[in-house]
């Protein structure tokens, strides 16, 4: 296009309107919710940034497709559609539908992990984490340096360190680490890309150890966008050329629809190994269902395999990294401590420099959530010490989390340009406050993920 201005790729048909809330209604919220903003019913939200996994708004063709669904328990035409759009994008010889993403994890990792197993990734996202320990199995997580320090700019800082993995399987030993995975984009760091050359140079230390690759393909086509944008050689390479080639390098994957495939609710395994998608398929039909729905009706089928095609269209790539961009660049403006640079589905405050008066253990990245929320109605979500922090299991003490971030993740095609300056203002407004920010304990938590149902209080 010959004009700089981008703009959104698509008119809006339909649309769900907003409810206002006051800050005195907010604060009455927040104490019924136990300062855990997955506890606040979204239609007291104004801004829901909380996550970008479900929350997609879907196309007119998708929305077609859900009415075109078919619903046959067995060998549905939308199962077959479904499978060769993701036989098309992935290249696996096997495709086995889950209701989400956790789903392909549980089933995976129910096979191959267990005690005395590790599993390597640049960085496991809370789920994946999950369903290794789940099974006793140990979840390893190998970024780069660059990769926890949310000041230092890296075109790709979702990278896994290398040597470190060569060095982790000798020490390990290749017989104990079942699969190597990479999560693209890297969410727990910031959304951030693992560049074509990392993937190539993982898998070359795979091979030489007779390892499998798996990736965590959530967002696969966000993740090739910024491949195609500051990796040498890919300039001119379509967006299906750089994701064929990603999946190339790997034997199976992992997929959350609910990010990339801009559908609410799904999710697929894929793999090569025959063994493993039989194993994989028994567990399916124990836990999911069926292995041509897999926990999901046929119209969900369908409103995936759309999504997949339409999101390899490079004018959405544009729009939606751009969009994610503009946040940053004007919080950065406005003083705010942003993790850089920004990643491809959200935008990450840095929260130990935001509210450098509290320390790890009071949750500094809670406290900024809970701000946000009083004051401008917006839900965020903490990726710190909350969800990622630890007890020492024998002395007890608090081990914080590398990074202390607040997520503001941006739904697919959700919100318009004037809810993102909405934002930015809010943003600007709790950070000209920081000083009266308070830290935050917690009174209640679940043994697992805890984050999700935590109860907190204010410390005065
Ligand atoms: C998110 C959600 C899900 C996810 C992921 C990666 C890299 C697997 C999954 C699991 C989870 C979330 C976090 C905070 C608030 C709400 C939701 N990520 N791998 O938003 O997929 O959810 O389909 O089981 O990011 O990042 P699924």
């Amino acid at each position: 296009m010959r004009f700089k201005t981008i703009i959104e790729p698509f008119k809006i048909k339909v649309v769900e309107p907003i409810k206002f809330t006051t800050e005195k209604e907010r604060e009455e919220i927040l104490k019924k919710a136990g300062y855990n903003v997955f506890n606040i019913p979204a239609e007291d939200v104004i801004i829901d940034l909380l996550t970008d996994s479900g929350t997609n708004a879907m196309s007119s063709k998708q929305w077609a497709g859900i009415m075109d669904g078919d619903e046959s328990y067995a060998g549905s035409k939308s199962f077959y559609r479904f499978e060769s759009v993701v036989k098309k994008i992935t290249g696996f010889k096997h495709v086995i539908p889950v209701h989400q993403g956790r789903a392909a994890e549980k089933i995976l990792f129910s096979i191959v992990a267990g005690p005395g197993k590790y599993i390597p990734n640049n960085t496991h996202f809370d789920t994946t984490r999950a369903n290794i320990e789940f099974v006793g199995g140990n979840a390893v997580d190998l970024p780069i340096p660059e990769g926890t320090q949310p000041d230092v700019w890296h075109p790709f800082k979702g990278n896994m360190d290398v040597e470190r993995l060569e060095k982790f399987i000798k020490e390990k030993g290749a017989e104990n680490i079942p699969l190597v995975m990479l999560t693209v984009t890297n969410n727990s760091n910031g959304g951030q890309p693992v560049s074509m050359q990392n993937i190539r140079e993982v898998r070359e230390v795979c091979d030489k150890y007779g390892i499998p690759l798996f990736l965590d393909a959530c967002r696969f086509a966000e993740n090739a966008y910024f491949i195609k944008k500051r990796e040498k050689g890919y300039e001119n390479k379509s967006i299906f050329e750089i994701t064929k080639e990603m999946f190339s390098y790997a034997d199976g994957c992992t997929m959350s629809a609910k990010k990339d495939a801009f559908a609410n609710i799904g999710g697929f395994l894929a793999m090569n190994d025959d063994e493993l998608a039989l194993k994989a398929r028994n567990v399916l039909i124990v836990t999911e269902g069926f292995p041509t729905y897999g926990g999901l009706a046929g119209r969900d089928l369908e409103a995936i395999a759309q999504g997949l095609e339409e999101v390899l269209d490079e004018n959405y790539l544009v729009y939606r990294i751009r969009s994610v961009e503009y946040l940053a660049e004007k919080l950065i403006e406005r003083g705010v401590p942003v993790l850089i640079p920004p990643g491809g589905h959200a935008v990450y405050l840095d929260a130990k420099k935001f509210a450098s008066h509290i320390p790890p253990e009071q949750f500094p990245g809670q406290s900024i959530v809970v701000e946000l929320y009083r004051v401008g109605g917006i839900r965020s979500v903490e990726i710190g010490s909350v969800m990622f922090g630890r007890k020492d299991k024998e002395t007890g003490k608090f081990i914080p989390h590398t990074m202390e971030l607040v997520r503001l993740a941006i739904p697919r095609r959700v919100y318009t340009q004037s809810h993102i300056d909405y934002v930015i203002e809010v943003i600007t407004e709790v950070h000209r406050n920081r000083d009266k920010l308070k830290g935050y304990k917690i009174v209640w938590e679940a043994p697992i993920l805890r984050h999700f149902t935590a109860r907190f209080e204010p410390i005065d």
